[in-house]
């Protein structure tokens, strides 16, 4: 395969990150024969679900529209247990790809990977490491979405003697609650599972929340052998269905409008999605949902009566229901009981609206209302996310430019795959990439082939760089700001629009791509069958 004896380099590919898309990266290379590395900061396969190890933690899309479809033989030979399975299964299906595929020996773990500088003389990244340095043709980035876990910055947080941890850095043993008493900040969808998992047998639970959120109820059972049968003689049409929706999940909009249909029609049609699994009253709504705000208050104040009936004490209840904002147009945690445990005596929420936090002390948190004591406190605060991994490393380009300098006022790219300056820098799962918005295995997919497919072109042309150009790259972040605009998603803020309220320095803009997943694959492959329109090549 390799046809450019020229080159000079250790590695034809360093890839950073061994989640998903790091392995099936990793398995693309290796059919083209490059050499590849990959590099790791984890002990083991996995990212998002090797850190993600907090008691709660599970899927909120089908099991069977995640797993990879790459593989006719895994499919076969792995049974999801349920329908919306949980991290310690996931972590272990990653575990199998690594087995089945014989990934690990190319993989370096314990490794981080704290920057990288394009060497403009002899086309080379050379990536520095924590524990050595090495030199490619190509750096791959597959650092998944919520890689960088944030803190709040409380005073007095360093004092405090109990357990505390980030969720995303959950420690890696059995943490028992019985007989303890523990604070849970966040209420994004984290906060959302985790709350609802220590209720059960914590001693007191007390629970810290910012803005509530619209959570709709998960319906997750265990998969019968039937089903699995049945899942498994369907996976093409899983697939093909997943492919043709916006988000690449098993939810496809309703072609209908909520404000053209009788009231009847409409009320009827949210219940029966409110009682289906998963995203559908999200996804699966009337159009216009997501976009028309009279339509969007229409489900928005649907899903306020569901939530107002789940909660016995109408106080609480008025704190737990969102009015700050619309249905969908954040996050929508996906909850089994969540609402319910505030029925619970042992549960308690504080309202940091009213009473915000004073300071973290040696026994616990103080509001400016009350001080409390606590065996653990766990932060279950949220992301740098989609950037943060950016953010996090020095990745040099032309003219020692950093990337995240570059990037400081928002991503510049071209299809989320590459920024102008940064030759042979591809970024899976990057910003202003569907992946970061849709179903994210099924946009790794995508993702990892047309990559590969760009760089067997590269290959066989004997061309030795490839670079995002500039006119491409604005018309890209263009189009991507008139896809978001259609939408409701910056009326408000959250992670989505890049506002982390931790990390002031950030500018509000939005990271993903709200085109949908087949627009988004469609624009792709116009450019690839153009002879990669918009990329200039060396
Ligand atoms: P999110 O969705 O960013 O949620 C973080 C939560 O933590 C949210 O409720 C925040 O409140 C809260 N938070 C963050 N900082 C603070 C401080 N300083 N004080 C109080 N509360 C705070 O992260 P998740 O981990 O839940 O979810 C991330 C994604 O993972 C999720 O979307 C899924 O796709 C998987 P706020 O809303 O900012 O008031």
């Amino acid at each position: 395969m390799r046809e450019n004896p020229q080159f000079t380099d250790q590695y034809d590919v360093v890839i950073v990150g061994a989640g998903l898309s790091g392995m099936y990266q990793l398995i693309k290379l290796r059919e083209l024969g490059l050499r590849t590395r990959v590099i790791e900061m984890g002990s083991d396969v996995g990212g998002t679900w090797y850190w993600n190890r907090y008691p709660g933690a599970r899927f909120d899309s089908e099991s069977y529209s995640y797993g990879m479809s790459f593989s006719e033989e895994l499919l076969e030979e792995w049974d999801w247990s349920e329908h919306f399975s949980a991290q310690p299964e996931t972590l272990r299906y990653c575990q199998r790809i690594a087995e089945k595929f014989d990934l690990k020996r190319d993989i370096d773990f314990d490794t981080r990977v704290t920057g990288a500088r394009y060497d403009e003389t002899q086309h080379i990244w050379q990536v520095s490491t924590s524990e050595n340095q090495l030199n490619c043709r190509f750096l791959v980035t597959a650092v998944g979405v919520f890689s960088e876990p944030t803190l709040p910055e409380i005073d007095g947080m360093d004092d405090f003697q109990g357990d505390s941890w980030h969720t995303a850095r959950w420690p890696h043993r059995a943490v028992d609650f019985s007989n303890k008493r523990v604070a849970v900040i966040g209420t994004g969808a984290t906060g959302v599972q985790v709350i609802q998992e220590v209720a059960k047998t914590a001693d007191s639970l007390t629970v810290f929340q910012r803005r509530p959120n619209y959570c709709l109820p998960l319906g997750n059972k265990p998969i019968t052998e039937l089903e699995q049968v049945d899942i498994k003689s369907r996976y093409q049409e899983i697939f093909e269905r997943c492919a043709s929706t916006t988000g690449g999940f098993l939810h496809a909009p309703d072609s209908r409008l909520a404000l053209e249909v009788s009231d009847e029609e409409r009320e009827a049609t949210f219940e029966k999605l409110y009682n289906t699994p998963g995203f559908a009253l999200w996804l699966g709504n009337f159009r216009d949902c997501g976009t028309d705000q009279a339509a969007n208050d229409m489900v928005s104040d649907f899903v306020r009566r569901k939530i107002s009936e789940r909660i016995n004490d109408p106080i609480i209840a008025s704190k737990l229901i969102p009015t700050d904002h619309g249905f969908g147009t954040r996050r929508v945690p996906m909850d089994s009981g969540y609402y319910e445990v505030y029925n619970q005596d042992n549960v308690r929420l504080v309202d940091l609206i009213e009473t915000p936090f004073r300071c973290v002390t040696a026994k616990g948190i103080e509001t400016t209302a009350e001080d409390f004591e606590f065996d653990i406190i766990i932060y279950a605060t949220g992301f740098d996310a989609i950037v943060g991994s950016f953010r996090n490393m020095d990745i040099l380009g032309r003219d020692g430019v950093n990337l995240k300098d570059y990037w400081a006022e928002g991503p510049i790219t071209y299809l989320g795959i590459q920024a102008p300056g940064f030759p042979n820098l591809l970024t899976l799962v990057g910003p202003h990439n569907a992946s970061t918005f849709c179903n994210i295995p099924r946009c790794i997919e995508q993702n990892v082939e047309w990559v590969s497919d760009l760089l067997a072109f590269m290959y066989k042309e004997g061309l030795e760089t490839v670079e995002a150009a500039s006119e491409a790259a604005a018309s890209w972040v263009e189009h991507s700001e008139e896809m978001v605009s259609m939408t409701l998603i910056p009326t408000t803020d959250s992670w989505f629009m890049n506002v982390n309220q931790n990390l002031p320095e950030k500018k509000r803009t939005f990271l993903a791509y709200a085109g949908g997943a087949p627009r988004y694959k469609q624009k792709c492959d116009e450019v690839a069958e153009a002879g990669y329109t918009g990329f200039i090549f060396s």
